[in-house]
């Protein structure tokens, strides 16, 4: 059995995905929260048996909710093959800070740009071939709601696990990487991922610190203290901050260099088309909702008065919907 967690920010299409995927029915929402337990869909695909995890939304592996923390766990207990990493690509910059996280576990991985329509109904464009080539594993554009990429996107990840394909680490500052080996030359052999131990440990995480206790490596928490220290000498500012900051700022950079503007020509092109075709399906409504006096009368004189009331009645509703077509025809084709 593949066991594939599906991680991501709240709301941000990782249940719709499973139930596209799976055709499972699990609870989806409008709002965040919605999923507030774990959760699996299971089910064959080529051969293979497989669970799609569904876990409640998280904006970081250093828990503060309680549905961070269920994710959280899951996650360091470590039963899984691959991770399904669930973005919405219209607030990129905000859910890549989990991502960074993510890679920071080195396992397998690969990334859902999910809500695809919204982002590019803004006019936005995004150069995915060099999203890949940053993160080193599958970036794909999905469609949740209306079950678009869900194919490729488990294609992907099935491939990505039997290959074990582990994204790019994004490192830090040469000095925050050499205490990150450091700590992790002195890790002891858990089920947590040792670089995301070793940085959590070294942003004094609440968790990973009194996990570090319970297994008695007293040592090692030696060990991040001084590291810590020697940081926070070296840098003036405490070590949560640093990283916090370095995350964003990464995050920063390559969202700039990969999410473009709107394509100004396009959408100056677009606006201009779509202004005249709302005022030719106007055209359209006012020439058929107007009554023609010389038809009226013609109905009139061989039908009778009533015949010639139906119709003028039944003019505008025929009108609006004549209009409505071109309306919707045009801006499909155009
Ligand atoms: N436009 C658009 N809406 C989507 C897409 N995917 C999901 N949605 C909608 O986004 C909302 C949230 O979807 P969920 O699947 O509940 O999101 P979630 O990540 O499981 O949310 P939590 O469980 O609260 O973390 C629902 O209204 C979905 O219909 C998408 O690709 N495009
Ligand atoms: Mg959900």
């Amino acid at each position: 059995m593949i066991h594939i967690p599906f991680v991501g920010n709240p709301n941000t299409g990782k249940t719709a995905l499973i139930n596209a995927i799976a055709k499972s029915d699990l609870e989806v929402g409008n709002w965040p929260g919605v999923t507030i337990e774990k959760k699996e869909a299971r089910f064959t695909y080529a051969g293979e048996k497989i669970a799609l995890v569904d876990l409640p939304g998280a904006y970081t592996l250093s828990p503060y909710s309680l549905e961070e923390k269920i994710t959280r766990n899951m996650l360091a207990e470590g039963k899984f093959e691959g991770i399904i990493d669930v973005i919405d690509t219209t607030n990129l910059r905000r859910n890549l800070y989990l991502t960074l996280e993510l890679i920071d576990m080195q396992e397998p991985m690969v990334v859902a740009l999910n809500m695809f329509d919204d982002f590019t109904k803004r006019g936005y464009e995004l150069d995915t071939d060099k999203l890949q080539e940053i993160l080193g594993i599958s970036a794909i554009p999905t469609i949740a709601s209306r079950g678009l990429g869900t194919q490729k996107l488990i294609d992907s990840a099935i491939a990505t696990v039997k290959e074990r394909t582990v994204p790019h680490i994004q490192p830090y500052q040469e000095h925050i990487e050499k205490e990150i080996t450091f700590l992790m030359h002195a890790m002891p052999k858990t089920t947590l991922p040792p670089r995301l131990f070793a940085i959590h440990l070294l942003a004094d995480d609440p968790y990973t610190l009194s996990l570090a206790k319970t297994l008695k490596q007293h040592d090692l928490i030696e060990k991040a203290v001084q590291a810590r220290g020697r940081l926070e000498a070296h840098m003036q500012i405490p070590i949560k901050t640093i990283i916090a900051f370095l995350h964003m700022f990464n995050i920063h950079i390559e969202s700039l260099s990969i999410a473009q503007k709107p394509n100004i020509l396009q959408q100056k092109l677009k606006d201009q088309f779509i202004l005249p075709l709302a005022a030719f399906s106007y055209l359209v409504f006012i020439l058929l909702y107007i009554p023609c006096v010389s038809t009226m009368a013609a109905i009139k004189e061989e039908l009778g008065m009533r015949w010639m009331l139906f119709e003028t009645a039944l003019l505008p509703f025929v009108a609006y919907g004549m209009s409505v077509l071109v309306y919707q025809l045009g801006s499909r084709f155009f």
